[in-house]
């Protein structure tokens, strides 16, 4: 079913002034996580499909099985899908809903980090390692200890280590914690208070757990405030991403209900990070989520909407565009169907 609001939309107009096109068509895929491993460019994204699951507020009909990898000689060269690289089946912990993960390399192996549910409806983070960037990978037979919520992104520093950042609202239950332990009370703050930021800590060396414990990231605004919960155009909702530019850290995120993805720098990989702006314009379907890599001193954007499907809000398609930094640094708001 596609969602209303996007019905009386002329999807053959709509795919003719869009940014870019999917980049995957035989299967649908979502929230990207791209890197270039060997001057090759490999997409480690949801693998989408339509379960019969009904919508909810939870996302429940988000109900991903599985992950493909994706590579690519060059950004302008054809699309591999190198199969399943990990199933939850082959997860002991996990019962469901494999969302956005992301991939690095240590030391010659490849590391997945994944979210999914326990049987109790719990989110936490696993690991699954693999000898090839492709997959298959073998999951670890519990998830990491101390991890929760949604959307992993592990983001590998010029001096060697490893930082992992996690989080996200609403269906991604990072609302329900306060200094790291679940209370089912708990919710958004109030919209004076300031906004929930995603967790993130150093990977231990085996790559396996958490080698510190957990911090909660602050975004601040132009006076040094910490963004507000109820400043939803600027506020952190899930989709967390770091790159590194020019020696800043730069966090980028979805505002969720908002639809926007956004950016903010920092000297530190744990922040506080400054609000910078927007980086790209609201997708079709609701969902937004994004990766940041850099290919040949050329930045790219990955990301998804929901065209292909003609709006389907969980049937989403990988795209990529090409992202500019200013010489100030500053990130060009890229509008993903310019007219
Ligand atoms: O793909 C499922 C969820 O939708 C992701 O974890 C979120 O970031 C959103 O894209």
């Amino acid at each position: 079913m596609a969602d209303e609001q996007y019905a009386d939309i002329d999807y053959d107009e709509l795919n003719q002034k869009a940014l870019s096109q999917p980049l995957v068509t035989h299967m649908y895929t979502a929230d990207p996580s791209a890197h270039v491993f060997d001057g090759k460019i490999y997409i480690y994204p949801s693998h989408d499909v339509e379960g019969g699951v009904p919508f909810n507020d939870n996302g429940d009909h988000f109900c991903m099985e599985d992950y493909h990898v994706f590579s690519m000689e060059s950004p302008e060269s054809e699309v591999v899908d190198h199969g399943v690289a990990l199933h939850v089946d082959d997860v002991p912990w996990a019962a469901r809903q494999m969302w956005a993960p992301d991939a690095t390399r240590k030391n010659g192996k490849y590391y997945l980090y994944f979210p999914a549910k326990r049987a109790d409806d719990i989110f936490q983070i696993g690991v699954a390692i693999g000898d090839s960037p492709a997959g298959p990978f073998k999951a670890e037979p519990e998830p990491i200890e101390g991890s929760y919520s949604i959307d992993p992104a592990v983001f590998a520093d010029d001096d060697g280590e490893y930082y992992l950042y996690v989080g996200g609202i609403w269906g991604g239950q990072l609302q329900k914690y306060r200094n790291h332990q679940y209370d089912e009370a708990n919710e958004e703050p109030a919209d004076d208070e300031p906004a929930l930021g995603p967790t993130v800590a150093k990977l231990s060396d085996d790559m396996k757990s958490y080698a510190e414990p957990l911090r909660e990231i602050k975004i601040l605004d132009e006076n040094g405030e910490p963004l507000k919960a109820g400043d939803h155009e600027r506020r952190y909702f899930e989709g967390p991403w770091v790159h590194k530019y020019q020696g800043k850290y730069y966090l980028s995120y979805s505002t969720g209900n908002t639809h926007y993805l956004c950016y903010a720098t920092s000297d530190s990989p744990y922040g506080p990070f400054t609000y910078g702006g927007r980086i790209l314009n609201p997708v079709v379907g609701w969902t937004t989520h994004h990766s940041i890599c850099e290919y040949e001193g050329r930045w790219l954007l990955f990301y998804h909407d929901s065209s292909l499907s003609k709006g389907v809000t969980h049937l989403r398609s990988i795209k990529m565009a090409e992202l500019h930094h200013d010489e100030q640094g500053r990130i060009a708001t890229l509008d993903p169907y310019p007219r």
